[in-house]
């Protein structure tokens, strides 16, 4: 038998974000002991790192922020509809000093391994920095959208000026009168093509495959607003965590064939104006995202739009996607009128697609090199399990997480894995799709209510308190995934981060659970805190 562990902490979090602070927030007064590690050097996360010119928050102001602290939200100022990075930031930072949990934090950490100790029921967890940790409660929130996907295109280390993928974007990055080539059109990409256009020399978006963008119509609050948004904080979370997507506002349940095409065409133009492509999803019509016909209207709706902005018919020609609308949004703050500015060109990857970066250019396979200062690689990420596969995970029997996951993640309520007792994901595989704070707030919630109720049965009747949820129940919940993706025409989109196809050799499926917020939340918080059901009795 191994020896045993000497004094295992209580709480072990991986991840300084959103959701490794709001885990760390919600765990503070149960009287456990707590460690919270981060490889980078702050707080921050995902925030932290990606500061890439015109980074912002799609998610509207007033909801992308924590739901618990009641006097914060009313007190906490913002001054936009939307939240750049700097502020973001700022906020988390607030956040963590308002409720003293820079104590629990170590940073400049990053995690190794963890390996799940049978005999003690702890976890063994190896840093970066040679220490090793043990604890009771291994809490990994590394982030759905952080490890960064780098392109495999040849000649990379040939080049001789910069090249920088968007979420590590360097501070000292100067990209005035330079020439910029930038790959990928994603949300990511839309921000930096659009906030740099004017004051680069030249700007090439290498694009492979467009996609719909909405304008954001970002704009400031007036004090009547914010008055507003203070009074009716409580209703607007109740409403929130009871819809499908929770960004707080109402979703419609018009069917979109339900009005004749003159007040179709009206209720879309309205949209448009207002901005916020979430908005335009779910706001007037409850199914874009489910009726095939209605989802072609829509993007022809938006086609006719790109085509009256960008005045260069063979640059709009470029811009125009010819799939559906049927991806995680994008909003834009000007990037159509942008490709009406010289120095802005475009090209189409599906024509031409990039055979090696050389020392000064990418070429393309027409022969072409487009000569370049900087690279910046807009290409997304290696989302959802991406972080987690990184490092060595392994639970009973020593089974690893890659293994297990090898015909792609599974989880039950994106939280808990079975076969790896006491480990919980904050917000991991098939987690519920939608704004992902409350989404992140929703996974807290069960996890901290699995916590308590380990360390309640252990107080009261001796129990081991080891959490674990069964196969059953996590092969149950993978169903339910997929039938509520069967639903929704996202999951025609295969080569999205949402089902893994971005990266080439992952595993394609359903990797969020499209059912809603609310009944995420409802069914989370019912087998967390009522009926256990899911678990092995503890
Ligand atoms: P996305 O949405 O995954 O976009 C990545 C973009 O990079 C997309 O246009 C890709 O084109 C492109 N890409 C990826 N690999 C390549 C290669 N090898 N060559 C050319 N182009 C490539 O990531 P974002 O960071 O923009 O946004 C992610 C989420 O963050 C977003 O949904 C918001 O929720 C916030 P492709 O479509 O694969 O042809």
């Amino acid at each position: 038998m191994a020896p045993k562990p000497p004094q295992p902490m209580d709480v072990l979090i991986v991840g300084a974000g959103f959701g490794g602070i709001g885990q760390a927030y919600s765990l503070r007064n149960l009287g456990l002991s707590m460690k919270l590690i981060d490889s980078l050097p702050d707080v921050g996360g995902t925030w932290l790192t990606n500061i890439y010119p015109g980074a912002l928050s799609d998610t509207e102001s007033f909801v992308y922020r924590f739901s618990w602290d009641a006097e914060d939200l009313r007190t906490y100022p913002w001054s936009r509809r939307y939240l750049r990075q700097p502020e973001i930031l700022a906020y988390l930072k607030h956040f963590v000093e308002r409720h003293d949990l820079r104590k629990y934090m170590q940073f400049d950490t990053e995690l190794l391994s963890a390996q799940w100790v049978e005999e003690s029921d702890v976890w063994e967890v190896r840093v970066s920095t040679g220490e090793t940790y043990w604890a009771r409660y291994f809490i990994p929130a590394m982030g759905v959208l952080s490890k960064a996907n780098f392109p495999a295109i040849p000649g990379f280390e040939s080049f001789k000026g910069r090249i920088t993928h968007t979420s590590h974007w360097p501070a000292d990055l100067d990209v005035t009168n330079k020439r910029i080539g930038v790959l990928g059109c994603g949300a990511s990409g839309v921000q930096v093509i659009t906030n740099i256009a004017s004051h680069v020399s030249s700007l090439t978006a290498f694009i492979r495959h467009p996609q719909y963008t909405l304008p954001s119509n970002d704009r400031p609050i007036t004090p009547v607003y914010r008055t507003w948004v203070n009074e009716h904080y409580d209703q607007i979370w109740a409403q929130l965590k009871a819809s499908f997507a929770g960004f707080g506002y109402v979703e419609s349940n018009r069917p979109f064939f339900s009005v004749d095409p003159g007040r179709r065409e009206q209720l879309l133009e309205d949209l448009w104006n207002n901005g916020n492509g979430l908005r335009f999803m779910v706001e007037h019509f409850c199914d874009i995202i489910t009726d095939a016909d209605a989802n072609n209207s829509v993007c022809d709706f938006i086609r006719r739009k790109i085509h009256q902005i960008v005045k260069d018919s063979e640059k709009a020609r470029k811009l125009i996607p010819n799939e559906r609308f049927a991806r995680r949004p994008i909003s834009n703050d000007g990037y159509y009128e942008t490709f009406n500015r010289e120095n802005v060109s475009i090209v189409d990857l599906k024509e031409t697609p990039v055979e090696e970066i050389t020392p000064d250019s990418i070429r393309t396979a027409d022969g072409t090199c487009h000569i370049l200062d900087i690279i910046v690689l807009a290409t997304g990420f290696d989302a959802v399990e991406g972080n987690l596969l990184r490092v060595n995970i392994a639970g009973r029997d020593g089974r690893s997480l890659k293994d297990t996951w090898a015909e792609g993640p599974k989880s039950y309520l994106g939280s808990f894995a079975a076969g790896f007792p006491n480990m919980f994901m904050v917000n991991g595989p098939k987690g519920v799709f939608g704004n992902v704070i409350p989404a992140i707030e929703a996974s807290i919630e069960f996890i901290t209510n699995a916590v308590q109720r380990a360390e309640s049965a252990k107080e009261k009747h001796g129990s081991r308190g080891v959490v674990e949820a069964t196969f059953q129940a996590e092969s149950g919940w993978g169903e339910r995934c997929e039938q509520a993706a069967k639903g929704s025409l996202f999951s025609e989109v295969k080569d999205s981060w949402l089902s893994g196809g971005n990266v080439p050799e992952k595993p394609v499926g359903v990797r969020t659970y499209l059912g809603g917020l609310g009944s995420y939340r409802a069914m989370g918080n019912s087998a967390t805190k009522d009926t256990w059901e899911g678990f092995v009795p503890l």
